[in-house]
């Protein structure tokens, strides 16, 4: 398939998973508006229509919660082909039926690219609408997800931190108990092979932690005292400690000086407490246990959002660039989701290995940033390379390439469309 050919599939893709201003990842396996996913979503379908990616973040946030939390899952309409369905959340934090946690904040990010992009002339009048909103969720985080003011944001669940079945999370899901929770069946591993997917023991416990915070009816402030999961996580923190940097520009291109002090008063915080992330052992930055104090022994594909989040100090500058030849040299296509010289590594496994459309975006964009363009560049040409072999899959083989997970999928094509497609540079010759 030529360029143009894959581009214009990549717009069908959206189009197709559209659901009336809204868009879901993929039929069958994830049939709900999911919160990171519709945020990249709109960066594909700002390369088209403009207006419908200000849509797409506006009925995200028609979901957020009285607290200020956007939820990761928004059950527009029942569908019984997706488990845990909102009567398993039992939440009742917002307007719209949702799951009771978060996913990365990447939306002020996305907001700011919007603006900046802008063809349609009415960007600021509709940043300024999200704005407070945006402020609200970012206050959230601060509070309930960092309540002893650490400087890094922790997750109640491996599904808040988007990267759900990584290694880093095993030592800790395995100290939850398994309790409270109903017989249940999955419907995932009715959709895509099972070998794919996490294992029984792992969705036991997905649903003990989600048992637990019912029990404390969601409250933010109760489940970050009692939630028997609460690590430290350098995605959403890299992820979030950027999208303060992005708030802080758009709250001084709207003139609220106030509210620009408090994201200033935020970055400095998390400046300092990416910090306790450093694992010096390995060189890199990692999860870290709130609970025990333990930090994790790998290195995943969120250690090299350090630049994207702007720390790009030598030492860690110097690391990211070692850490990167030596897992290029390992496999063909970057960037694995778990070091591949790692005993937890496995090819196929969802985050436990396979190579992210979404995430090879942020890691490049992090390295351009920090003039690395050759390594930024490497990310973009395997990401293209992997998605004209395999098509728009939910995500890859680094080793062979192969597509695995769910098709047609939304963020694959959205990240097609804003960065990997060769398009942009051939047009641009
Ligand atoms: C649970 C939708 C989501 C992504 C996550 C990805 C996967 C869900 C699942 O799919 O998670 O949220 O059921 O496995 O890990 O990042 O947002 O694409």
């Amino acid at each position: 398939m030529s360029h143009a050919d894959l581009d214009q599939t990549a717009k069908s893709i959206l189009t197709d998973n559209d659901q009336g201003g809204y868009t879901i990842p993929t039929k069958g396996l994830y049939p709900y508006q999911w919160n990171w996913d519709s945020v990249f979503v709109a960066l594909g379908f700002a390369t088209f229509d403009q207006d419908r990616a200000w849509r797409e973040i506006e009925m995200l946030f028609e979901g957020q919660w009285r607290d200020g939390m956007v939820p990761h899952i928004l059950f527009r309409k029942d569908d019984p082909s997706y488990f845990p369905g909102p009567s398993v959340w039992g939440t009742n934090g917002g307007p719209i039926p949702s799951s009771g946690h978060s996913q990365p904040p990447v939306a002020a990010s996305v907001v700011l690219d919007l603006v900046r992009g802008d063809r349609t002339g009415q960007a600021l009048e509709r940043a300024a609408a999200l704005f407070p909103k945006l402020m609200a969720w970012h206050r959230w985080y601060m509070t309930y997800r960092d309540p002893d003011g650490l400087g890094v944001i922790a997750v109640i669940h491996p599904w808040e931190s988007g990267r759900d079945n990584l290694p880093d999370w095993d030592d800790a899901l395995r100290a939850v108990e398994v309790r409270d929770i109903e017989p249940y069946e999955r419907k995932d591993t009715s959709h895509v092979d099972p070998a794919m997917r996490p294992h029984k023991e792992d969705y036991d416990r997905y649903l003990s932690i989600v048992a637990a915070c019912r029990k404390v009816g969601w409250d933010p402030a109760k489940v970050a005292e009692t939630c028997p999961f609460f690590v430290a996580d350098p995605g959403v923190t890299f992820i979030f400690l950027r999208a303060n940097r992005d708030l802080l520009v758009l709250a001084q291109q709207l003139g609220m000086g106030k509210e620009a002090d408090e994201i200033r008063g935020w970055i400095a915080r998390m400046e300092s407490g990416a910090k306790a992330l450093w694992n010096p052992d390995i060189q890199a930055h990692v999860a870290l246990d709130l609970r025990t104090g333990k930090q994790t022994d790998g290195i995943s594909c969120a250690s090299f959002l350090a630049p994207y989040a702007g720390l790009t100090d030598t030492a860690t500058m110097a690391a990211q660039r070692a850490h990167f030849d030596r897992m290029a040299s390992k496999v063909r296509y970057m960037m694995p989701s778990y070091d591949p010289e790692h005993g937890c590594y496995e090819a196929l496994r969802y985050w436990r290995g396979p190579v992210w459309a979404m995430i090879n975006y942020m890691i490049a964009r992090g390295f351009a940033e920090a003039g690395d363009p050759a390594r930024a560049e490497r990310l973009r040409n395997d990401t293209a390379a992997l998605i004209e072999t395999s098509g728009f899959a939910e995500y890859f083989s680094p080793e062979s390439g192969a597509g695995a997970g769910g098709g047609t999928f939304s963020w694959t094509a959205a990240i097609w469309l804003t960065w990997a497609s060769p398009s942009h540079v051939e047009q641009a010759a």
